[in-house]
């Protein structure tokens, strides 16, 4: 596990180029600027929860790392993305959609992961639990993008990208994922599971309510809209790793 020590200051070092070009083009952070300081704060609690995470993964037993490391990078992906979007934001005042499906993109399956890698660790499960988040994650967020960028119609990305997100929470709800958390799993993941079922239900419903304020109901103002998704992906992104980490923890102590 020593790599690790290095893994902590390296990701220290990998942020440094991100952090240095604040303002580098596009003027300083209006204090002024509700949303352009939101990305900024949470670009900084995303730096501090992969810390958190990660120093965390070396004290929890072996089978709870993976989990761990995984929910840093998650974070860790989340924040190099928050730095980039809060200078496009800054700097053009538009809205860093392309940004945030890059970050999605990346991070959903990664959070997908993680309900298979909790159940994995304290019993069996069937490969296929991972294989249909994954693939239900990537349908919504393609077909979301190709509605978003004018691609398709955006009504018909609207649609497939629901149609993924049904297919997520059907499992997580009544699928096998559900069934092996409530028959197999130990109470403190199953309390992990079913709020991270949550987020997933109710956190995860802002965007698409935000896709359809934006795309289909006339528009939404671009302010409002990026400070909903930014406190939207606290929920989500770190919320969301805390009830693993407090999954591992516990079972760890135990
Ligand atoms: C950290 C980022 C997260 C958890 C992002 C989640 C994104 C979604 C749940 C997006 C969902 C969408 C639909 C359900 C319908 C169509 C459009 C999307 C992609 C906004």
């Amino acid at each position: 596990m020593s790599f690790l020590k290095y893994l902590i200051p390296a990701s220290f070092l990998a942020l440094l180029p991100t952090l240095s070009f604040a303002g580098s083009h596009g003027g300083n952070l209006d204090p002024s600027d509700a949303v352009g300081i939101s990305f900024w704060i949470i670009s900084i609690a995303m730096v501090a929860a992969t810390v958190f995470f990660l120093m965390e993964s070396l004290r929890v037993k072996g089978k709870w790392r993976t989990s761990l490391v995984v929910g840093a990078l998650v974070t860790l992906v989340a924040a190099v993305h928050y730095f980039y979007m809060r200078d496009v934001w800054v700097s053009t005042g538009a809205s860093p959609t392309v940004f945030r499906y890059v970050d999605w993109i990346i991070t959903v399956p990664l959070q997908m992961i993680e309900f298979y890698l909790i159940l994995a660790a304290c019993t069996a499960v069937a490969g296929g639990v991972f294989w249909r988040l994954f693939l239900g994650s990537l349908v919504m967020l393609i077909g979301g993008y190709l509605g978003e960028a004018g691609f398709i119609n955006a009504t018909i990305g609207f649609v497939i990208g629901m149609a993924g997100w049904i297919f997520i929470l059907y499992e997580i709800f009544a699928g096998e994922a559900s069934k092996v958390s409530a028959d197999s799993a130990p109470e403190s993941v199953q309390s992990a599971f079913n709020t991270m079922k949550w987020i997933v239900t109710i956190g995860w419903a802002i965007y698409p309510i935000g896709y359809f304020m934006g795309y289909m109901a006339g528009g939404a103002d671009a302010n409002s809209l990026n400070f909903i998704y930014n406190i939207a992906d606290v929920i989500n992104k770190i919320a969301f790793c805390l009830a693993i980490w407090a999954a591992a923890t516990t079972e760890s102590d135990a």
